[in-house]
Order: structure tokens, then C-alpha cells, then sequence
């Protein structure tokens, strides 16, 4: 009989619904514990970087163009989709043999311990988390298949047998459609009496059991974010004021092109480009640096001890080497640190034999910078503000670098702990393994903000208007337009705050019926100009011109 077949399934799904329900306390309760000491070792934050490091580089060019800065929570969705998927299996498993459901999930609970310790310096507090999913969620699964089959299974409750004609009660397992919370009762009548009340009392104990399960997965997932946010707090820093101060910004494009990228970006809409799940909380209290490797002394300094150094404040355009023509990463800051050279200093460079500067986040992860543009005199910054406030947590927080001219992935290392002075020959930094390049200065690029690609506009007069960088190349000393591949004529360029930062320009186009194309280049300081070759981010920037259509009317 059909329904019956449907009845039947229903029942498998309750099952798997059970597996999803215990694993989801496992991690919810990890998740909590793991926000106490390092977020970073919940296990499905775990999972998820472990499958971050070994998704290919084309791949993830791909996630991260396809989906932008939502790449990590299609990621972790991925990640977490196919966990449930797997912990419904431990579920179904357990319909028979409670035991091999809850191996499964102490699988599962395995692979993400694994994960874990693949982390660097890792200590044993760190498989805590993993130890409290592996107790919690496989306990979790046994108690509510325990609860399931007394609250199904009136033999469990009492010792009689229920009379039944259901050809499948062969199968003890089996005997629970009558009461299986998520079925009609349809034999219930052939059920005796004098079990119909223990039956009712331990369904009501294993509707109490899904009740508490689900509050504990809820309780520990929320705890996590809590904990999480109070534990550290950025706005409680207050940064001493340079000593050698930025001279005012001055007034952008802003008020005068509509559209245009304000001049200065607010820390809130400062692109996030990392190789990281969760944002790491760290305390600017217990954080240190140490600058190591080919140096003349080992140092290591405290927050208070940078802070006592001589800060600079610099406005700095960074830029991701991901950033496609015409691409959002790109922004610009008014950045508080202190000159790279001086820490360098303290430690005695001199007689280095060092070819990169290897830095390190407080995971491990690791960042490669030429020593020879790091320090030949540009403004290479440890940086502890960003705007006027110390670091978000997004951006680094409590110290991060920022270095004029380089792409971000060979010298904007976030959350940094150490310096290495090392050779390429010796040690490879996270990209450097993955291909891509090791010096990697930033292309001259110009983009068009406004009007948007494929608009349709009035015919008349339009504002055409961008920004340009060209970051130690001599900045950004003209721009040019071009329209439907006709001559290149001169755009109006905003102010110049220096020539590590960007710089706005507009044009008024007298737009004529018909449908266009805009293209637009940038001039450098130094007397070059951004090339027309199309490259792609991989291995060492997008080139080529922006270029868009619009349809005047
Ligand atoms: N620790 C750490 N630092 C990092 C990264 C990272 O993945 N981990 N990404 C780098 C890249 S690729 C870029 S472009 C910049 C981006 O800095 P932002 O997120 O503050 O804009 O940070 C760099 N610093
Ligand atoms: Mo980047």
C-alpha cells in the first residue's frame, strides 16, 4: 500500500531528523566552549578553513567572483549542509542500532578534531570543543533513540505485547507506526488499554527530550556569538596621536558627482578580503609581536610598547589582488601605525641575508613581503588605526600591516603576531604555495562608478565619474575617456591626497541618442600609463581597460 510505504519513510525521517537534532547540540555546545578560549577551534569553524586551505585557487577565484564577500557563508553553508546530511545518516543508522549512529557522529566528531589540529601551534585546550561535541552529540543521539522506542514501543513500557495484524511487527523496530510522533495514529486502537497510558507519559518524555536537545543547539550556537562579541572590544583602545600627522584630506568629488566613491571609505564599507571563517578575537592586552629569523636580536613587543614607538599617520589606498577590472576591492584609508622600518630596527637588519619578510597572523597563516619595497623608504606601516579609531576587528584588529604599492596578499597581513626575516629559497608563505606571485606591485587601474553598466540614460549632458590609483608609481596624474573607441580626451581630476592613495575624476559627456561604449584610463606620476592588456586577478593582478555600454534615449 502506498500510504503505508509513506507512512513508513516519514517515520525513517523523524529518525534523521533525530541525527540532525543531536549533531546540531554537538556543535551549538562546541561552538559555546570554543568561544571561551579560541573561537577558532570550534569544529565547524575548524572544517570549514580545513576545506578553504585545500579548495583549488581557480575554484575559489571562482566562489569569490561569483558570490563576492559571501563566499564564506556559501562556503560554511556547504560545509554545514553536507555535515547534516551526513549526521541524518547517523540518524537513520540508529533506527536499528542506536550504537552505530552514534559511532557515526563520533566519525564526524573525529574528522573535525582533525581538522583542529591541522591548525598551527596547537595545544591540547584546543580539542576541548571537539571533546564536548564528540560527548554531547552521540550521547544525544542515544537518549533520544532510547526516548523514541519507549514512547513507540509499548513492550519497553510494559511487558505485554501488542496485538497487532501489521504483517512488519516481525520487526520490532517496526511496531512504532502506531505511536511515532510524526504519523497518524492509525492502530492505536489495537493497542490494550493498559498500556495506552505509559505510552502517552513516555511520549510526552521524548517530546520533552526533542524539546531540551533543541534548546541546548540554541543555547550554545547564541552563547557562542555573545561570548564572542563581549570578549573584546576595539572601541575600548584609545590611540595616542601621531607624531607625524597626515596633512587634512582634502575635499573629495564627493557632493559634486553623483555616484562617485567617496574620497575617504568609512571603515563599515571597507572591503574584507581573508582566508578567514569567523573574525579572530583577540585582546590587545595579551597580544605581542616578534620580529625573528635573520635578525641581529630576537624582539618582542607589547602593544604598549608599539604605541610608545613614533606613530604616523598616513592615507593609504589598499588594494586585493583579486579585484577584477572594474572590481569592488579596492579602498582608502587614513591609517595610524608605525613605520615597519623602525620595528625592523629594534631587531638589526643590517646584515640580513633575508629576501622576504615573513609575517604571521595569530593563526599561522602566513604573508610573504619583498624585503626590498618594504623597505626602500615607502611608507610600510604596522598599523594599529584605521579613520581615526583603533582597527575593526574585520581589518585586523589589534595591529595589521599596510604597505603603499603591494597588493594586500604579499603585505596587509591582519591580526599579525610575528615578523620573520627568511629567503623565499627557505620558506613559503600561504599564496606563494598556492602560485601566485611574490612581488606583486599594484597595477595602475581606472574605474568608472557612475554612470553603471548597461544604464539608460537621458540624452544631454552626463557626468561620467570614477576613481584611479596608481600607488607608488608617482599616483594618479590624469585620467582619459573614451567614447565608442574614439580619441582619448582628458578627464577632470579631484584633489591629490598623495601618491599612495587615489584619486577621483568625472567628465561631462553630451550623451547622443544611441547606445555607447565608456572606457577610461589612468596616467602614473612616473610617466606610465595603465596597460590594455586583459590579465586576470591570478597570478598577479587584473589588467585592461573598464569598459561599459549605456544606452542613451
Ligand atoms: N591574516 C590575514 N591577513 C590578510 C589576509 C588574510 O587572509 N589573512 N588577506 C590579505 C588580503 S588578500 C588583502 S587584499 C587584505 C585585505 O584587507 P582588508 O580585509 O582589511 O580590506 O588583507 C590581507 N591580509
Ligand atoms: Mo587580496
Amino acid at each position: 500500500m502506498r500510504t503505508r510505504r509513506l507512512v513508513r519513510s516519514l517515520r525513517h525521517l523523524v529518525w534523521a531528523a533525530y541525527g540532525v537534532l543531536a549533531t546540531l547540540v554537538g556543535i551549538g555546545l562546541a561552538h559555546a566552549v570554543a568561544a571561551f578560549g579560541d573561537p577558532a577551534t570550534s569544529p565547524v569553524l575548524a572544517v570549514g578553513s580545513a576545506v578553504i586551505d585545500r579548495t583549488p585557487t581557480p575554484m575559489k577565484e571562482w566562489a569569490i567572483r561569483t558570490f563576492g564577500s559571501a563566499d564564506k557563508v556559501v562556503l560554511v553553508g556547504s560545509v554545514m549542509l553536507g555535515v547534516l546530511v551526513l549526521s541524518a545518516l547517523a540518524g537513520l543508522l540508529a533506527r536499528r542500532r542506536p550504537w552505530l549512529g552514534a559511532a557515526g557522529l563520533l566519525v564526524l566528531v573525529a574528522l573535525a578534531a582533525g581538522a583542529v589540529l591541522e591548525r598551527p601551534e596547537v595545544g591540547a585546550l584546543d580539542l576541548l570543543p571537539s571533546l564536548v561535541a564528540a560527548i554531547t552529540g552521540p550521547l544525544t543521539l542515544l537518549v533520544l533513540a532510547r526516548l523514541h522506542r519507549a514512547a513507540t514501543n509499548p513492550s519497553i513500557a510494559t511487558t505485554a505485547t501488542a496485538p497487532t495484524t501489521d504483517p512488519s511487527a516481525t520487526d520490532p523496530s517496526a511496531t512504532d507506526t502506531s505511536t511515532d510522533p510524526s504519523t497518524t495514529d492509525t492502530t492505536s486502537t489495537k493497542t490494550p488499554t493498559s498500556t495506552s497510558t505509559s505510552t502517552s507519559a513516555s511520549r510526552r518524555h521524548l517530546l520533552l527530550g526533542v524539546g531540551v536537545a533543541t534548546a541546548l543547539a540554541a543555547v550554545g550556537g547564541v552563547t557562542g556569538r555573545i561570548v564572542g562579541r563581549l570578549r573584546l572590544r576595539p572601541e575600548d583602545v584609545t590611540l595616542p596621536a601621531a607624531t607625524d600627522r597626515a596633512p587634512t584630506l582634502p575635499r573629495g568629488l564627493d557632493d559634486q558627482v553623483d555616484g562617485i566613491t567617496p574620497f575617504r571609505t568609512p571603515n563599515g564599507d571597507f572591503y574584507r578580503v581573508d582566508t578567514r571563517l569567523d573574525v579572530p578575537i583577540l585582546s590587545a592586552d595579551d597580544w605581542t609581536l616578534r620580529i625573528d629569523g635573520d635578525v641581529e636580536r630576537e624582539v618582542t613587543l607589547t602593544f604598549d610598547d608599539l604605541l610608545e614607538m613614533d606613530l604616523v599617520e598616513r592615507d593609504i589606498t589598499l588594494t586585493c589582488v583579486s579585484n577584477s577590472v572594474g572590481g569592488p576591492y579596492v579602498g582608502g584609508a587614513r591609517w595610524l601605525g608605525v613605520r615597519l622600518v623602525d620595528v625592523l630596527a629594534l631587531a638589526g637588519i643590517a646584515n640580513t641575508k633575508a629576501d622576504q619578510i615573513l609575517s604571521t597572523d595569530v593563526d599561522g597563516m602566513t604573508i610573504s613581503t619583498p624585503l626590498e619595497p618594504a623597505t626602500d623608504g615607502r611608507d610600510a606601516l604596522i598599523v594599529v588605526g584605521m579613520n581615526g579609531r583603533a582597527l575593526p576587528r574585520e581589518h585586523g584588529f589589534p595591529v595589521r600591516m599596510v604597505i603603499p604599492g603591494l597588493y594586500g596578499f604579499v603585505s596587509a597581513t591582519k591580526w599579525l603576531r610575528r615578523l620573520t626575516l627568511t629567503t623565499y629559497a627557505e620558506r613559503e608563505a600561504y599564496w606563494t604555495k598556492r602560485g601566485w606571485a611574490k612581488d606583486a606591485p599594484i597595477k595602475t587601474s581606472a574605474r568608472i562608478d557612475t554612470p553603471r553598466a548597461l544604464a539608460k540614460l537621458d540624452a544631454g549632458d552626463v557626468v561620467v565619474g570614477g576613481v584611479a590609483w596608481a600607488q607608488a608609481r608617482g599616483g594618479v596624474t590624469g585620467v582619459q575617456v573614451r567614447i565608442d573607441g574614439g580619441e582619448w580626451f582628458a578627464a577632470q581630476l579631484g584633489p591629490e591626497a598623495n601618491d599612495s592613495y587615489w584619486r577621483q575624476w568625472f567628465v561631462r559627456w553630451p550623451a547622443e541618442p544611441g547606445s555607447h561604449r565608456i572606457a577610461v584610463r589612468a596616467l602614473a606620476g612616473d610617466g606610465s600609463e595603465q596597460s590594455g592588456e586583459r590579465a586576470e586577478p591570478y597570478p598577479s593582478g587584473s589588467s585592461g581597460l573598464h569598459e561599459l555600454l549605456v544606452t542613451v534615449g
